[in-house]
This record gives C-alpha cells, structure tokens and sequence, in this order.
C-alpha cells in the first residue's frame, strides 16, 4: 500500500494528459462507489462532445477506496488517481484533483453517486451555450426532509449575508474553468466547511452563475458522515459564514477570474 501522498504534479508516466474537461470527485471512505462512478462516468463521456477524464481522489480512507481507483486507473485511460495519505477534507481533494488536470474545464462532483454523472452533459451544455463564469446544480433531494430543512436555512443565510440568490448556494456540483476554482480555492485556507462557501466564493469575485436543475440521489452505499440534524456543523458553518464575510469585506477579491470576455 502506498504510504506517502501522490504528487498530482509528477503521475507515474510523466505526463499529464491534455483533455477538455477534468470531472474531480474527492474519496472519503467510498470503496463501493468506486466502481459504479467509475461505470456511468465512462458511459456518460460516450455522449459528450468533448474530451474528458475522471480523476478520483483517495482522502485518507481506511476502507479500500485507494485500491479500488488504482483498480480502475490501470483498466482505463481517462480515469486517473491521487491519494491522500491522511485526510485533507473535500476542499484538499478539490485542490489535487486541480493540480493533476491540465484541462481548461473542470466539473466537481461527489463520489458517493448522490449527484448524477448523467447531468453532466447538461451542465456543459448550459456552459458552452450562456457562457458563465460558473455553472451550478441545484439539487433536488426526494429524501430526508429534516437535512433538507437545514440546508435550505443555511443557503437563506448565506445569500442573505452576501446579498446574493441563489437557490443551492453550498452545492459543489459545479463547471467551470481552471482560473475560476484555482481562485475560489485560494480563499478556502483556515476554513473548515469552506465546500458549503463555493457560491458566495464565486458570489464575491462578482462571477455569472448559471444554475441547471438536477436530482440528488440517496447515497448509492456507504454510511453518511452527517447525523439528520447536523446542528454543530451548521453552528461551525454559520461562525465560518461571518468570519468569511468580514474577510471578503476587508480584503476586496479580484472579480471574474479567467473571465470569458469575448
Ligand atoms: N465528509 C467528507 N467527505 C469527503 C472528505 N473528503 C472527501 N470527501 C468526499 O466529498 C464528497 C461529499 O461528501 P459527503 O459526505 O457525501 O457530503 P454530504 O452529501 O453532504 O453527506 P452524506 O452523503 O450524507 O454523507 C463525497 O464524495 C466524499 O467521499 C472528508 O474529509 N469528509
Ligand atoms: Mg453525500
């Protein structure tokens, strides 16, 4: 077993291929998603019109997640995989994920199958044909009607304290270019719950967000690592909302990084 973190930078073959479009899905004790993710994503980039791979990204996970991806990186070409020896948290997998692409676009998506690889085209789509700075799902969860309620108080705080709206500010199901998440991302250090600020991160560099509809699935396996009532989450993610508040307000963000001007 590997022991040392994978150098995004530096893949076993010295090259980091060119494609189009990079998906990033961060790995947290996800070993029975592995494959199916791995399955749709690649039957899913039959229908788009571009070049794209999977980079998955092994978190520290003490379940077999990093042997299944190396698994599926030796079976196939477009998908390739990082592994953090310990945990770094979603962000952490975001940034090496990043780091190990070269391609101009990137989607983020979670692994455990609740976003649906299928949307994808249509969040490129939306990308190619209105030209954002940013594309975000909005989901649309069918169960869980308690997490459901949470969320929606926390996304109502959140635009309301950055005077945005937004109708699913904290969902990290997103596409955009490189420029723009490398920009977000430089906000996320000293933040614990950063992923829940990806809206209002690209809110304040004055970013155009695009917003397309998708479901949100029942965790495929594996156990949940929030309760029903995620009520300390949410008191830690409300105290991090005013400190990033206060710090965007004293430190003006560069706006629309990478922007599409033409
Ligand atoms: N929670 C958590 N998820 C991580 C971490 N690192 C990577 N991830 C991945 O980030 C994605 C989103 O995390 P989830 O725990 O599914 O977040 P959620 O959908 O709000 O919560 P549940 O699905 O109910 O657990 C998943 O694909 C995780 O595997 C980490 O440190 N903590
Ligand atoms: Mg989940």
């Amino acid at each position: 077993m590997q022991t040392r973190d994978s150098d995004p930078r530096a893949p076993n073959d010295g090259a980091i291929p060119q494609r189009d479009l990079t998906i990033i899905a961060p790995c947290f004790n996800e070993d029975m998603n592995v494959h199916p993710l791995v399955a749709r994503m690649l039957a899913m980039f039959e229908t788009l019109p571009i070049d794209a791979e999977l980079i998955l990204v092994d978190d520290g996970s003490r379940d077999a997640t990093w042997q299944k991806i190396q698994e599926e990186q030796a079976k196939h070409d477009r998908v390739r995989g990082f592994h953090h020896e310990k945990n770094k948290g979603i962000v952490g997998g975001w940034r090496t994920g990043l780091a190990g692409s070269r391609s101009p676009l990137v989607c983020l998506i979670d692994s455990d199958l609740q976003n649906r690889p299928e949307d994808i085209p249509r969040l490129y789509d939306a990308y190619e044909s209105e030209r954002p700075d940013l594309v975000q799902a909005v989901r649309h969860p069918k169960v869980n009607k308690n997490r459901i309620a949470f969320s929606k108080g926390l996304n109502f705080l959140l635009n309301a304290t950055f005077g945005m709206h937004l109708r699913d500010n904290k969902s990290g199901f997103i596409l955009c270019k490189r420029e723009v998440l490398d920009a977000i991302l430089a906000d996320a250090d000293g933040y614990r719950y950063f992923q829940s600020f990806i809206g209002v991160a690209a809110g304040v560099r004055q970013c155009r967000i695009v917003e397309v509809d998708t479901d949100f699935d029942a965790r495929h396996a594996g156990e949940s690592f929030l309760s029903n009532f995620p009520i300390q989450v949410s008191l830690r993610i409300c105290k991090e909302l005013l400190q990033y508040r206060v710090d965007t307000l004293r430190n003006r963000r560069e706006p629309r990084p990478g922007a599409d001007r033409g």
